[in-house]
């Protein structure tokens, strides 16, 4: 319960600030573990500038000036693991059986490099076997056919770009699905219902810009050093000009405590690096709703002891719920909101009194606020705050969601969602001619369900390792196999790709670093950023195997071989040449994407705007929503003897399910990465000693027994009752019946857990 900035590393954490030499040498370490082939430096060095390769790892925004050096340690592991030497051919599975593989860890199948060849499974040998693209098509589309479209599911994991997943959304609903889940089921569908029912948006209203603008930056649950390291330049670059940077965050990261830019030689070797948050909040788990409301109350008990505080004519004009919001603050007790946040009055009042001067605001977050029970109204407390001083649709302000994979907005953008009434389907019958299905389709959590109760009949996967990334891992590897067809679109080998169904195949497919040549000419493709600036991206580096196709090329040949043939759907048409895709997401969609194929090009992307920012509310009651929480605890957990609440998070070496290490260096953790991080006080009262191993079991009341072993317990400085691991690893613990009450979003930060 600390709210100051301490600079002294404590004996648990790393003691070099993020970024700096210990970036270069992580990124070193990487680069030889990848072994990425030649050329891989150059690629780099156009990473994320106009007429260059758009980074594969996060989607944080591209600045239209770019950096010398435009991309970080995380994105340049991403770029140098897809470009490895290693390869993973036909040969690599004659040797070996699918259950062999299956004992392999995620670290070693990754590591066995970039797959080469189609592949099918054949159940006898137990192997995956080297077959060839027209037999595969023929195949998978012959099996779509029989099966039921509504008991099929097409999964996007949030890295294809727009060409490739415009068509895939497509593609399911011409064969009469709109069971269309993504990785942004797992993330910050939280946004896309929560932030969208109270400002009408379902993305962020800030862009790149406005961080140049704000005097104060409150980061709630979201980890910048590890997961969207080129966002410290902007934090740097406010911090130095006395930005007030603010954290709210269980665990004390050091990308959020200080920043050494690795483009700053001074820096690297005799400056000191930027201090970057002013205030720490160490919030308990779960606990945001309740700082928020804290900080907000203050607020409001300023205005009426020296008024001038609130944004009266903002108020007036723009929002709705003010009085009822109003009056539930003040019927809500410090003693609450201090038990449930685990921060002292003083710590709210003080955010309280900084916010009520600063003049324009900009509320960050991410999977802290995002995964839990109550993430909606988490996010819902942070615009509440926000509003009051009327820090939404204006200059230097707004709310700012960081989202995860490289195209995982933009996939959403251009249809890939199971909600039909999201997408414009009367274009779609008449550019199209197809009858698109109007019932909701399966989301990850709705597709869990089926699969465990039998109902899933076919997969299809646009990249990803789902079975590994939803909650009970446990139970839903013991149900893959049941499905009758599994079709993976994938560049390397992992966990759900050994869960093979009855009819089970493997697409290897391009890198979006690598050229993808169709009918003679590098294609480029595009995707959005956090920002909602589309970017144009090109390949340079040749193909890890001359058998592998784009993935715009496979979704387009897969149709075609599932799809009675139309005149108005020229799937190899489209493939040829990428513009023609372009063109129909521009007939689609013309408000977003005006002028589409002449502006992909322009530095920083272009803007597909966004009405929240306009101050245009697209809200039910057509004003920007106050709102009242359902709990303050987000978790919904409340206290529970012997109850811990586990927030699953990534290390500083991995990209997902994608393990490129088993270093965490930013929080001084080395070794193996089965781990639970304990507080000492909670170490002590349990008796228990660093490296001890112990086991955790779910304390979830579905009657699931769930539970995961061996786990090393590391002391570190959590608030109390409150443990951090590591995904996947500790999903077998997470329950399905867990999720965000709004979005379905899985509550990976509150798990619920006893030790055993
Ligand atoms: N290098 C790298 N980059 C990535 C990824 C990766 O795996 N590796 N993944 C990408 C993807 S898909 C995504 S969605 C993003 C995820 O990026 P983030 O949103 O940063 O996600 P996490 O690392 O899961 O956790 C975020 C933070 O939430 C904090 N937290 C946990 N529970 C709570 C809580 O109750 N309250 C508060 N206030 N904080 C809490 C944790 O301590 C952690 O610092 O990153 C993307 N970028
Ligand atoms: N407990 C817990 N669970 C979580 C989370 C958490 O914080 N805690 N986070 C959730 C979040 S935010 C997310 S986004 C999901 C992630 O869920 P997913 O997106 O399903 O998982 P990834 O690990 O990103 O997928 C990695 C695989 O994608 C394939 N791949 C990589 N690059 C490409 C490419 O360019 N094209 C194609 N076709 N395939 C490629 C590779 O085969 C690789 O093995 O996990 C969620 N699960
Ligand atoms: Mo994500």
């Amino acid at each position: 319960m600390s709210d100051d900035l301490t600079t002294t590393p404590d004996p648990m954490t790393y003691d070099g600030p993020v970024g700096g030499w210990g970036s270069a040498k992580g990124m070193a370490q990487v680069a030889r573990a990848a072994r990425p082939g030649p050329g891989a430096l150059e690629t780099l060095r156009r990473q994320n500038k106009p007429g260059g390769l758009m980074c594969v790892s996060c989607a944080w925004g591209k600045p239209p000036n770019p950096h010398v050096v435009e991309f970080c340690e995380n994105g340049a592991k991403a770029t140098l693991w897809d470009l490895t030497s290693e390869r993973c051919g036909p040969d690599f599975f004659l040797d070996r059986t699918v259950t062999e593989l299956s004992t392999w860890s995620e670290y070693d199948l990754e590591m066995a490099g970039r797959l080469t060849h189609p592949l099918r499974y054949d159940a006898a040998s137990d192997r995956y076997l080297e077959t060839t693209w027209n037999e595969a098509f023929a195949a998978i589309g012959q099996e779509l056919q029989a099966l039921d479209p509504k008991a099929v599911t097409f999964y996007a994991s949030g890295k294809a770009g727009l060409e490739a997943s415009f068509l895939y959304a497509l593609y399911a609903r011409a064969y009469g699905h709109v069971n269309l889940p993504d990785s942004s089921n797992m993330c910050h569908e939280t946004t896309s219902v929560g932030l969208k029912e109270v400002v009408g948006s379902p993305v962020g209203t800030c862009v790149l810009e406005d961080f140049e603008h704000c005097d104060m930056i409150i980061n709630v649950g979201q980890n910048p050093g590890t997961n969207s390291p080129r966002m410290l330049h902007p934090l740097q670059e406010a911090a130095e000009r006395s930005c007030c940077i603010v954290a709210i965050n269980p665990l004390r990261e050091k990308g959020l405590i200080e920043f050494a830019s690795p483009q700053s030689v001074w820096q690297m070797t005799v400056g000191s690096p930027t201090e970057i948050a002013d205030r720490y909040l160490q919030v308990r788990t779960g606990g945001d709703i309740a700082a928020l409301t804290g900080i907000a109350k203050h607020v409001l008990a300023l205005e009426r002891a020296e008024g001038g505080v609130l944004d009266h004519a903002f108020l007036e004009a723009h929002c709705h719920g003010v009085q009822d919001w109003m009056d539930w603050v003040d019927a809500t007790d410090w003693a609450d909101l201090e038990r449930v946040s685990g921060l002292t009055r003083d710590a709210m009042e003080g955010i309280g009194a900084i916010y009520a001067r600063s003049k324009a605001v900009i509320g960050v977050y991410g999977m802290g606020l995002t995964q839990h029970v109550h993430g909606s109204d988490a996010i819902g407390a942070l615009v509440n705050l926000l509003l009051l001083r009327g820090n939404i649709g204006r200059k230097g302000a707004g709310c700012s969601p960081v989202r995860g994979h490289s195209n995982v907005q933009g996939q959403r953008t251009v249809g890939i969602t199971e909600k039909p009434e999201l997408v414009p389907n009367d274009r779609l019958r008449d550019l199209f001619g197809i009858e698109p299905p109007m019932e909701e389709g399966w989301n990850t959590t709705a597709f869990v369900e089926a699969l465990l109760e039998g109902r899933a009949q076919g997969f299809l996967g646009l990249g990803g390792n789902l079975a590994r990334a939803v909650p009970d891992t446990d139970r839903v590897a013991a149900a893959w196999r049941a499905m009758p067809l599994t079709v993976h679109v994938a560049t390397r080998l992992n966990r759900t790709h050994l869960m093979p169904g009855r009819s089970s195949w493997i697409l290897p497919c391009l890198v979006r670093a690598e050229q993808d040549i169709q009918s003679g000419t590098n294609q480029q493709v595009t995707v959005e950023d956090s920002f909602s600036h589309i970017h144009g991206s090109i390949g340079k580096r040749t193909p890890a195997s001359p058998h592998l196709m784009s993935e715009t090329a496979i979704v387009a040949r897969l149709a075609q071989a599932t799809l009675a043939p139309s005149p108005k759907m020229p799937w190899d048409s489209w493939a040829d040449d990428y513009a023609r895709i372009r063109a129909l997401i521009e007939a689609v969609y013309p408000d977003d994407f005006r002028d589409f194929e002449a502006r992909m090009n322009e530095p920083g992307g272009f803007y597909r705007d966004n009405p929240a920012r306009n101050r245009d509310w697209q809200t039910e009651s057509g004003r920007a929503q106050f709102t009242c929480p359902a709990d303050l605890d987000a978790t919904g957990l409340g206290e529970r003897a012997g109850v811990y609440r586990l927030m699953t998070l990534r290390s500083n070496d991995q990209f997902n399910t994608t393990v490129y290490g088993m270093s965490d260096r930013l929080r001084g953790i080395e070794g193996d990465r089965m781990l639970v991080m304990m507080s000492p006080e909670d170490m002590a009262a349990e008796g228990l000693a660093p490296e001890q191993r112990i086991t955790l079991d779910g304390a979830a009341d579905d009657g699931v027994v769930r539970r995961v072993e061996g786990l090393r317990v590391v002391p570190y400085d959590l608030p109390r009752g409150c443990l951090a691991g590591y995904f996947p690893e500790l999903n077998p613990l997470s329950p399905l019946s867990r999720g965000d009450l709004a979005s379905d979003t899985p509550a990976a930060k509150g798990i619920p857990v006893r030790l055993a």
